[in-house]
Order: structure tokens, then C-alpha cells, then sequence
């Protein structure tokens, strides 16, 4: 079984209100391009199919018709659409009985009570298990493997099992997510490996957007990755994994095939920050003609200019390359002028330390005198508190 793995295609997305409809259809003639040249038996996009649970009607006509052609180029092969934690899992499914016509399976919710809706049989091919986003919270115990049981009972003809998820697996690389999601992406909704049991050929994620192997210890687990970034962050290759399954227990050969983005996402200075006047600098030398998006890495001082943002974008008006933003450094401040705690440091602190500081600040001699008073009332206090 010959499988084309894609997930998070963020349609929809917008950069910094920098409309990103022109990239998007060009990666989506690319997903077409692919099918023409590879003839997959399945096609995946595993969740995040737009950016946003009520995407404009303009971009749900941009997906509707690039599944009508991704259909059209094979029409014998099976698609299959799974809901990501950016779509909204009801509305992925308004179209489900239509599509069923095009060959295109939709899943947007759990189906506890009918297991089978799970499971897609491609005729003579193989399985396909698809499982839209989820988390350890919203999962039945127990939910993946009783897929799994169900599959194993129909293969009798040991053909290649794919199972999809949408989900963060402990243990994978966050590159590319900024840290306000690293906390959600990486703690308490990170699903174990040993969750999605045992059964399948290849495990088909979606959700991570730099793609990689997760330790399996049999390379068979993968996240696909973003086919365009999302954000400034995602500074690796975009593409899509081509997958190979010969029969039911037997390796996956793995090919990932790049997509091309006509809009890059570009960092000035390519390494590290720099001042705001070589950051000027930077946007003046840049070509004219690379229609790329542009953010600067910028140290400063104190403050960054007020006008600094004002001042960038005029000097990329004459230029094709679209300014987005400022991303300022202050620079590190010595230890001896370091006089700002964060809450946690002034927590880890001990009374006595935060009494000295004040006394510093201050400029009184904090003394043995002053130490042993500080000491008597701190305990004095403490036994009141009992
Ligand atoms: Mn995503």
C-alpha cells in the first residue's frame, strides 16, 4: 500500500494580516502535482486542515475544489480527512456523506458507540484507522487498541495497517512552536506511544509541525510535518512523506517529498540579533525582488524607537518582501546591576536575602546588628502564625 501523508495545511492562515491565499493554492497544486506523479492508493491529511473553526467561505472553496482535483487526478484512490484541534470536528463532518461519492472519508469527531466509523477499508490494499484530534482527556481507555482488535479480526489477508492521530506523542521535538503552545503541545496533553497499542504497520500524525520519527524503536511512528510554515520558528524543509508498506508487519519505507514555498519566511539576521540601525541596514540590502516575509531579530538597550515599525515598513514599501515584525532583545543586563527578580526567583528566595536586597536599595548597612533583629522578628512572627 502506497501512502501519501500530509497534515496541518492551515488554510487560512493568515501572517501578520498578510493575506496567505497565493502560497496556499500553490502548495495545493503541488499536492496535486504529487498524486499525478506517485499514484498513492491512500491520501492523508491528518487534522489542521484550516487555521480556524469557521474559515471564510472563500477559503473552504479553496479546499473544496483542491479535493475535487486531488480526486480527479486518481480518482480509484481513497482520501482520508481527519479533524486537527484547529478545525471544529462537527463542521468537518457537514459534507461527510457527499464526499463519501468522491472517495473522501471525513472524521471529525470520536465516535465511542460505532468504532467502525474509525476504520476505512481500501479494497485489497490495506486498512486505514482514522483518529481525529485527541488527547489523553478526551479519549476512551483502551480506544486505539480496540481499533485495532477490530481491524485484525478482518485482515485475514495480512494486508498493511495504517492507524492517523492527531496529538502531541511525549518525547517528539517541538521546533517551530512558540512557547505559549509548548506548554499545552508538550505537558499535560501529550499522549503516551504505548496509548495507541499495538497493530499497526505505520502510525500517521498530524499536530507537530517539523516532521520527524518518534522513537519507536521501528521507525514507523512519524509526523509529516507543516507543508508551509505557520511561523517565523519553523526554519526546516516543508514536505510531505511518502509511504510504502509491502504487508501487514513488515517496515515502512519513508520518502519525503519537498513542497516549495513561493512566499519565504525570512529572519534578518539569518544568526542571532543585531542592532537597529544594522537591522535598517539589513531591510535597505535586501533584494527587491524576493517576495518574502521579513522579521527582524533586534537588540536593544532599553527601548526599541517608537517609530521602529513605521520606519521598516517604508523601507520595505518599494520592495516585493513583506515586513511582518520586530522581534526585540534587550540586551543581557550584568549580575551587579541585575536588581529585578522574576516571581519565581523571588519566591526561591529566603526572607533574610529579600530583606538584605532591601536594605541595598535602599543604602543601609544591613549589619550582624540589623541581621540578628531581622531574625528575632521573623521568628516572632512565626509563632504567632501558629
Ligand atoms: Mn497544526
Amino acid at each position: 500500500m502506497k501512502i501519501l501523508h500530509t497534515s496541518d495545511w492551515h488554510l487560512g492562515h493568515t501572517l501578520y494580516n498578510y493575506d496567505r491565499t497565493e502560497e496556499q493554492m500553490v502548495m495545493l497544486l503541488q499536492m496535486v502535482q504529487i498524486v499525478k506523479e506517485q499514484k498513492p492508493d491512500v491520501f492523508l491529511l491528518c487534522g489542521d486542515v484550516y487555521h480556524t473553526p469557521q474559515p471564510s467561505s472563500a477559503v473552504q472553496t479553496m479546499l473544496t475544489n483542491a479535493l475535487l482535483d486531488i480526486h480527479k487526478t486518481h480518482p480509484e484512490m481513497v482520501i482520508v480527512m481527519t479533524a486537527g484541534n484547529h478545525d471544529s470536528g462537527s463542521r468537518h463532518e457537514i459534507f461527510q456523506q457527499p464526499w463519501r461519492e468522491l472517495n473522501v472519508y471525513a472524521i471529525g469527531q470520536i465516535e465511542r458507540e460505532n468504532p467502525d466509523e474509525h476504520i476505512i477499508e481500501v479494497p485489497g490494499k490495506g486498512y486505514v484507522i482514522a483518529v481525529p484530534y485527541c488527547t489523553e482527556r478526551n479519549m476512551p481507555e483502551g480506544f486505539f487498541q480496540q481499533l485495532s482488535d477490530l481491524v485484525k479480526e478482518r485482515n485475514s489477508a495480512g494486508l498493511p495497517v495504517v492507524m492517523t492521530a492527531h496529538t502531541t506523542v511525549r518525547g517528539c521535538d517541538f521546533t517551530g512552536h512558540d512557547h505559549a503552545t509548548d506548554a499545552i503541545v508538550g505537558g499535560i496533553d501529550a499522549t503516551d506511544l504505548a496509548q495507541m497499542g499495538d497493530g499497526y504497520d505505520y502510525l500517521a500524525l498530524g499536530h507537530i509541525h517539523h516532521g520527524q520519527f518518534v522513537h519507536s524503536g521501528k521507525h514507523n511512528v512519524r509526523y509529516c510535518g507543516t507543508p508551509l510554515p505557520v511561523s517565523f520558528d519553523e526554519t526546516f524543509t516543508h514536505s510531505v512523506s511518502m509511504v510504502e508498506i509491502g504487508s501487514h508487519g513488515e517496515k515502512p519505507t519513508v520518502t519525503e517529498i519537498e513542497i516549495e514555498n513561493p512566499h519565504p519566511l525570512v529572519t534578518l539576521p539569518t544568526d542571532g540579533f543585531t542592532t537597529w540601525e544594522e537591522a535598517k541596514e539589513l531591510l535597505v540590502k535586501f533584494p527587491e525582488n524576493i517576495p518574502a516575509y521579513i522579521r527582524l531579530n533586534v537588540e536593544v538597550d532599553d527601548f526599541l524607537p517608537l517609530e521602529a515599525q513605521a520606519e521598516a515598513q517604508l523601507l520595505t514599501d518599494e520592495k516585493q518582501c513583506r515586513f511582518c515584525c520586530i522581534n526585540a532583545r534587550r540586551k543581557a543586563v550584568k549580575q551587579a546591576e541585575a536588581k529585578m527578580l522574576s516571581v519565581q526567583e523571588f519566591q526561591a528566595e529566603e526572607p533574610i536575602d529579600i530583606a538584605r536586597r532591601y536594605a541595598e536599595d535602599l543604602g543601609i548597612d544591613f549589619d550582624s546588628e540589623m541581621q540578628s533583629m531581622f531574625n528575632e522578628t521573623l521568628e516572632q512572627l512565626k509563632t504567632e502564625e501558629l
